[in-house]
Order: C-alpha cells, then sequence, then structure tokens
C-alpha cells in the first residue's frame, strides 16, 4: 500500500464494525479520517474526526461531505452503513424494506451524489456490500436486495466516473464478527447460544471461522490505494471461500 500520509478519508459507518476496522487502518497509514456515523466509536484514543449523521437525511450527508472537506478535497470515500432486518418478501412490511434500502444502499447514492464533485481526480470510493447480493440465505430479502442495489451502483458509477479518474469498486464480505452480526447471532442463537452460533456460521465457511473486521478493512485498503490504480468496477469478495463451495457435500 502506497503512503497515506495527507490523503482524506470519509467513512460513512465508521462508527463500528467493517468501518471502524476500515477508520483505523486508514489512520494507522497516515490519512486523515472523518467518521459519519449515528453513533461515535467506542474507543475514544482515536483521531478520527467525527460528524453524527443519519444517511436516510440527504442534508445530513451533505453536511458530512462538508465537514470532511473543510480542509482538503476527498482522496478516499467508504461506505459501509448497514443494517439486516429478516424475512421474506411477503413477511417485510413495507415500512422495514425502505428502511433496509434507504440506509443500507440510498445512503450509499446520497453519499457518492454529495461527495464525487468534492473529490480529487485519483480518488477511490469503496461500497461495503456483501455475499447476499450474489448468493443468499433464507429471508434476506430485504438486505440481499438492498446489497444488490449497491453492486449494480458500483458499476454505474465506475462506468461514469472513469473520466473523472475516480475509481469505484466493492467488496462482498461473507460472515464478519460485527455488532451487526452479533446481534443476528444473538437472534438465532440467543443470548446463551450467541457465540456457539457464531463458530457455527463460522463452520459454514471453508476456512472454518467468521472473519475480523481487519481482514476486510485490509481489502478495502488495497481497493483504495494505487496499487489497485487498474482495478474499477469490480467486486471482490472476502468471504473465506463461502461462495467457492457447493452445498451438496461429497
Ligand atoms: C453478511 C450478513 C451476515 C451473513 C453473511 C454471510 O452480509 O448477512 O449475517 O452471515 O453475509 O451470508
Amino acid at each position: 500500500m502506497q503512503n497515506s500520509l495527507n490523503k482524506n478519508a470519509l467513512v460513512f459507518g465508521g462508527g463500528s464494525g467493517i468501518g471502524w476496522a476500515t477508520a483505523r487502518t486508514m489512520m494507522d497509514r497516515g490519512a486523515t479520517v472523518t467518521i459519519a456515523d449515528v453513533r461515535r466509536p467506542a474507543e475514544h484514543n482515536h483521531a478520527a474526526r467525527y460528524i453524527d449523521c443519519d444517511v436516510r437525511e440527504a442534508e445530513q450527508v451533505c453536511a458530512a461531505v462538508r465537514y470532511a472537506t473543510e480542509l482538503a478535497p476527498l482522496d478516499w470515500l467508504i461506505y459501509s452503513t448497514g443494517i439486516q432486518h429478516y424475512g421474506s418478501v411477503v413477511e417485510t412490511p413495507v415500512e422495514e424494506y425502505d428502511l433496509v434500502q434507504s440506509i443500507n444502499a440510498r445512503g450509499a447514492f446520497l453519499a457518492c451524489r454529495s461527495a464525487i464533485p468534492q473529490m480529487r481526480k485519483g480518488g477511490a470510493i469503496v461500497l461495503v456490500s456483501s455475499v447476499q447480493a450474489l448468493a443468499c440465505q433464507e429471508g434476506v430479502a430485504a438486505y440481499a436486495a438492498s446489497k444488490g442495489t449497491l453492486e449494480a451502483l458500483t458499476r454505474a458509477m465506475a462506468v461514469d466516473h472513469a473520466k473523472d479518474n475516480i475509481r469505484v469498486n466493492a467488496v462482498l464480505p461473507g460472515t464478519v464478527d460485527t455488532p451487526m452480526v452479533r446481534s443476528s447471532a444473538e437472534k438465532f442463537g440467543g443470548a446463551d447460544g450467541l457465540e456457539q452460533k457464531l463458530q457455527q456460521w463460522g463452520e459454514n465457511h471453508p476456512l472454518g471461522r467468521v472473519a475480523h473486521a481487519d481482514e476486510i478493512a485490509n481489502l478495502i485498503a488495497f481497493l483504495l490505494s494505487d496499487k489497485a490504480s487498474f482495478i474499477t468496477g469490480a467486486s471482490y469478495r472476502a468471504d473465506g471461500g463461502l461462495l467457492a463451495q457447493l452445498a451438496v457435500r461429497l
């Protein structure tokens, strides 16, 4: 990875999970990082700038971009804001579908819409999608649809903004140890069975475990860096082999 000194990064959803791991990774590499989220990171001992931002609100998203670009144009934009609700299409209330879409996908549209005009040529964007954009569990209709939207948006923006020398890529994580996945594990395993559920989900991945958020952050850091200078419009899986394996075992 190139020296990130003087790089200006904005991380939507940087308060926890993959977003926080990415913010930390960028700071470790010398970048100036602004986190836009509804909650500050739990860790206090860090240098990130922070702004409250509900990604459902266009004005708050614009304010976050203004805050991040007070000092310099933006080099890197990461969209890692996400929630997960469960249910088939029939089971999902319309309001819940809209909520998942607006936080997981429409917010990415708003963030990119505000940020791209403020980005330096040579800048890069990474959207955090999911393997569920390509293959999914039962009962994740709204979530899977929102992640599929991110995939298509990635390609559309990559094509439109190649002329600005802005690269846009998506990452598709498998199961990652984050607060979002932990709350799903609690939902399905109960408070006592949470760790066991995480372990069981991990065993479904050929690598035999769930990912650490840092492992996804490392991929994001690579895609943002000049080492990935010919990569745009691409989707990279970091899923411990999950989608490489057929469910029909010998
Ligand atoms: C993620 C989340 C997790 C899930 C993983 C693999 O995006 O949906 O809850 O375990 O995909 O399917």
